[in-house]
């Protein structure tokens, strides 16, 4: 399988993150994108190619231009104001307080476009972003051009980005960006599959009211697990998009064999709905070594999901989502790939 890499995906490098009171080394770091080509050139997985540049209209298809502005200029306006560390959110439009009106000071932005504190903005983040977002849009484009696979090393990851917020390390939605990609390239409708351990809320606010595109979802329960705030099972769509979500939340310490019967499920679903091209939203987090998450995959088990996501027969983009401990990051990323093509 072919994979698509580019440097610039690491020319954003967070100095901090707000985890459990203190500012710790963020754990979405460059060395990610190291670490899963370093096992992608030594597994012989395939070739690795650069992305063409893409621009920002595919961004726009999915994001609100002045969220993408914000994006842009954030890291300026934020060193203009006087500001010693990194652009970090902390005061928010709230259940009581409902923000009807976009704020003009850099702190009020901040709050209006981040849904946490967890994710500092620094020198680089668009950039790596629009890297981010390029290496997907290269990866779903051969896709659609040969119906064979492609692995898209995305990082920043993208799932939790909605159509007007960044957090969860994430300010584009790669996967939503590629999935459009494909309608537009004339797929009438589009699966996007969501293994990572957290909910993929962007995702789903992005397309929760369509019937084009079906997310799913397997992730850590919201009542104990970021986000939070979304991912509950009875989230089923809205509108022409009722039907068209379906969550999977499992309890922390949820290992492979009650996740395999929820993927076997969702393998299911995008049958049944007649989806012509199926984008992974590849996190490895749900590893059962992940420093921030909760299941009990073991590193094997992830050549077994690639195994049963080829049996689909779908043409399919795998984009990098989250996945933590260091060193197993890229052995577990690659095994699903291997897995998929039929060499595990
Ligand atoms: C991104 B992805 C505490 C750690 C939790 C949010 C988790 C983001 C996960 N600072 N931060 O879905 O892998
Ligand atoms: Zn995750």
């Amino acid at each position: 399988m072919l994979t698509f890499h580019s440097e610039l995906t690491k020319l954003r490098r967070a100095r901090t993150e707000l985890d459990g009171g203190l500012l710790v080394t963020p754990y979405e770091c460059p060395e990610r994108v190291e670490l899963v080509l370093a096992r992608v050139l030594e597994s012989g997985l395939g070739e690795v190619r650069e992305p063409a540049e893409h621009g920002l209209a595919p961004v726009l298809a999915i994001h609100d231009r002045d969220y993408v502005e914000f994006l842009e200029n954030c890291w300026d306006d934020w060193v203009a104001a006087g500001r010693k560390g990194e652009a970090i959110a902390w005061v928010w439009p709230t259940r009581t307080m409902p923000g009807r009106v976009i704020p003009e000071h850099i702190d009020g932005r901040l709050g209006h476009y981040a849904l946490g504190a967890d994710t500092s903005i620094c020198e680089g983040t668009f950039e790596a972003a629009m890297a981010s977002k390029d290496v997907a849009l290269s990866a779903v484009d051969h896709v659609l051009a040969t119906g064979q696979p492609a692995f898209g090393l995305c990082r920043p990851p993208g799932h939790h980005a909605a159509i007007d917020q960044f957090g969860g390390y994430c300010f584009f939605n790669n996967a939503a960006i590629a999935a459009q990609r494909a309608l537009a390239a004339g797929r009438s409708r589009v699966a996007v599959l969501d293994i990572d351990f957290h909910h993929g809320n962007g995702t789903q606010q992005i397309f929760y009211a369509r019937d084009d595109v079906l997310f799913l979802s397997l992730h850590g329960d919201p009542r104990h697990c970021f986000p939070h705030f979304l991912g509950h099972a009875d989230e089923t769509g809205e509108g022409s998009g009722e039907g068209f979500t379906v969550n999977y939340p499992m309890a922390p310490g949820t290992g492979y064999a009650t996740w395999v019967t929820a993927l076997e499920d969702a393998k299911t679903r995008i049958v049944e709905a007649g989806c012509e091209l199926l984008v992974v939203s590849l996190g490895v987090d749900a590893y059962e070594h992940d420093p921030i998450s909760a299941f009990r995959l073991a590193s094997d088990d992830f050549t077994d999901v690639g195994l049963r996501l080829g049996q689909l027969g779908l043409p399919t983009v795998f984009l990098l989502e989250g996945g933590y401990a260091v060193e197993e990051i890229g052995i577990n990323a690659v095994k699903v790939l291997s897995g998929f093509d039929g060499v595990g």
